[in-house]
């Protein structure tokens, strides 16, 4: 079985705005500005980009939980960092969502592995986009999401306005973005904004098994799965056919293929190791 490869914590600085962790194959990444209900600073994205970069470096790690400290998952960008308050020039949104919020969406969605968001509290702004940028999204049932921006005169970002006509509609995406109401841990379920959600006091547990049981399974597949699905929301379906019998090609080579049959024939579990 393929061991992952760990870099020692303690050779490392500190993060200060996130708690990175990599136990066994799951890299767990924690919001942790829980006063503010971790509401992104340009220092968090620095070290949301260090972390990532970790992520993809590191041997071995089969899947990214992402989730926030305290009561929060997080509150989108912090509305009191200096360069966003009154009476100073405009600030380029544009750049500094080219510079921080971009990169960070298009390199979950880009990661070969699951990303799993379990969404502990209010997701709102940006903080809400992030968590739809999950492959998996589990909620606790006391958290919400809220497209906040509207309430400051913007428009959804970090890819709201890509995934959410998809996950729910154009007519719930529009009224969801203009209106900014709250929409409830239940309702987004109920909606197919998210996976699931599930009682507060199950939640840790649910987040558990479900990391536990990606962690062990076809990782190689996964990425493909993951990469055919996305694609197919720009694709017609010939131009899908043929994506499926190359990325199909790539699965046939993996060992986890050669072991899932085996397993099969053999009427045991299979023992998928990420190859
Ligand atoms: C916050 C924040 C926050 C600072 C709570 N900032 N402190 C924007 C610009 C630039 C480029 C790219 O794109 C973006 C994207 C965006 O994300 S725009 C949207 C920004 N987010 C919001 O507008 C949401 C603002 N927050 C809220 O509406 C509420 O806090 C929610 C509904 C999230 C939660 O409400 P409550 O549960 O009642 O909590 P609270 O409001 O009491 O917040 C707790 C603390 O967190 C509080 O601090 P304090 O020191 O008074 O205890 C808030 O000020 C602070 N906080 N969000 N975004």
């Amino acid at each position: 079985m393929r061991v992952p490869t760990i870099t020692p914590k303690d050779k490392r600085m500190p993060f200060e705005t996130i708690l990175f962790d990599i136990t066994g194959s799951v890299a767990t990444l924690t919001l942790n500005r829980p006063d503010k209900l971790n509401a992104f600073t340009a220092g968090m994205h620095a070290e949301l980009r260090e972390a990532m970069d970790r992520v993809r470096s590191t041997q071995g790690i089969r899947v990214l939980l992402i989730t926030g400290a305290g009561r929060g998952f997080c509150a989108g960008q912090d509305l009191s960092e200096r360069a966003m308050a009154q009476g100073r020039a405009p600030v380029d949104l544009g750049s500094t969502l080219e510079a921080n919020y971009n990169p960070l969406i298009r390199g979950l969605r880009e990661l070969p592995i699951p990303v799993v968001c379990a969404v502990n509290g209010v997701a709102a702004g940006a903080g809400c986009n992030l968590a739809l940028a999950g492959d998996i999204v589990l909620a606790a049932r006391s958290a919400s999401f809220m497209q906040a921006f509207s309430r400051i005169g913007l428009m959804p970002d970090a890819g709201g306005t890509w995934i959410l006509p998809r996950t729910v509609g154009l007519a719930r995406a529009m009224a969801l973005a203009m209106l900014a109401d709250k929409v409830s841990a239940e309702q987004a379920e109920a909606w197919g904004m998210i996976w699931r959600c599930v009682d507060d006091a199950q939640f840790a547990a649910e987040v558990k098994r479900l990391c536990d049981t990606l962690a062990a399974g076809p990782t190689k597949a996964y990425g493909l799965i993951k990469q055919a699905l996305y694609a197919s929301l720009g694709n017609g379906l010939s131009e899908q056919l043929s994506l499926e019998a190359r990325l199909q090609r790539e699965a046939g080579k993996s060992r986890d293929f050669q072991e899932g049959v085996t397993a099969f024939l053999e009427k045991r579990p299979a023992k998928f190791t990420g190859g």
